[in-house]
């Protein structure tokens, strides 16, 4: 058992308070999601090794009773292990891959795109003792300079809400990830807003995306973890003339989940497949 149920976190913030890493946030809904309690070492991009004292240059980094653990999938699972009368987060062995798989995905999908579109305001929002770094490193990650990186991002931003459809046909037919309870699959998906959150200086998602219940639900668990006073709005998204439809406006009506739940769900297909009436 952690002392006094606390989890030592070394954070990584911006200026506002507000967390940045997507592994981070990961995390630290992840040591909620145990009922423990964070104990939140701050700081920001530069200085990691001091502040861990030169066990690590990246974050998050967790102390738990004395004992690091120095990588988000790492902490879970250590969680897990060590924890394991406390609400699972990862369980089956078959969660982490698909996982994965989802993050992958919304990785390709949503925070590439995102980066090049706020990489100005990741800097300008990075701590000041920061800005130097950030700079630097971001300009050799992408090649170019952040002012040229950003340029177009009213023409990528409406290009991505409908990429998300395949996020948005599960969540209509589940309420988590995790099925009726939210697991660390929802934590690693939900990481991916929660880092667009921290640094979007403008909406990414239209006011009414079906993708809002599950975020606006995500945002909210463990006492609000999500909704610190630093985070930006991500709907209100305003679309221009020409832009793409930003979800399926019609698929409530089908989809892969729902049709595969028992053979009633399939009888209409098969009706039409026959030539027979429906129902
Ligand atoms: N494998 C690590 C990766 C952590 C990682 O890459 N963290 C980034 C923030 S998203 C970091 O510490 N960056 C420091 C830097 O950019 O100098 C994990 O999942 O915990």
């Amino acid at each position: 058992m952690a002392d006094d149920n606390k989890i030592t976190l070394y954070d990584l913030q911006l200026s506002t308070g507000a967390t940045i890493s997507p592994f981070v946030w990961a995390t630290k809904y992840a040591i909620a999601h145990k009922g423990l309690e964070l104990d939140i070492v701050p700081g920001g991009f530069t200085g990691i090794m001091d502040r861990t004292g030169g066990k690590t240059e990246r974050l998050p980094a967790i102390v738990d009773d004395g004992e690091w653990v120095l990588d988000s999938w790492l902490i879970a699972e250590h969680l897990d292990r060590k924890y394991p009368d406390r609400p699972v987060l990862i369980g089956d062995p078959g969660v982490k891959p698909l996982t994965q798989l989802v993050e992958t995905w919304l990785w390709q999908q949503a925070i590439s795109p995102w980066m090049t579109c706020f990489l100005k305001s990741y800097r300008d929002l990075s701590l000041p003792q920061d800005h130097a770094y950030v700079t630097e490193s971001r300009e050799r990650m992408f090649g170019r300079r952040i002012d040229e990186i950003i340029v177009g991002r009213e023409d990528r931003l409406p290009a991505v809400p409908p990429k998300l459809e395949l996020l948005r046909q599960v969540l209509r037919e589940h309420k988590w990830l995790g099925g009726d309870a939210p697991n660390y699959a929802d934590y690693r998906a939900l990481s991916v807003f929660l880092f667009c959150a921290s640094v979007a200086d403008t909406p990414v998602l239209t006011d009414d995306d079906p993708l809002r219940d599950w975020i606006e639900r995500g945002f909210d668990l463990h006492g609000g973890l999500g909704r610190h006073p630093g985070m930006h709005p991500i709907f209100g998204l305003k679309l221009r003339e020409g832009d793409p439809e930003p979800f399926n406006k019609a698929a409530a009506a089908g989809g892969l989940v729902s049709r595969n739940t028992g053979p009633q769900s399939t009888a209409a297909e098969t009706a039409r497949l026959k030539g027979q009436p429906a129902g």
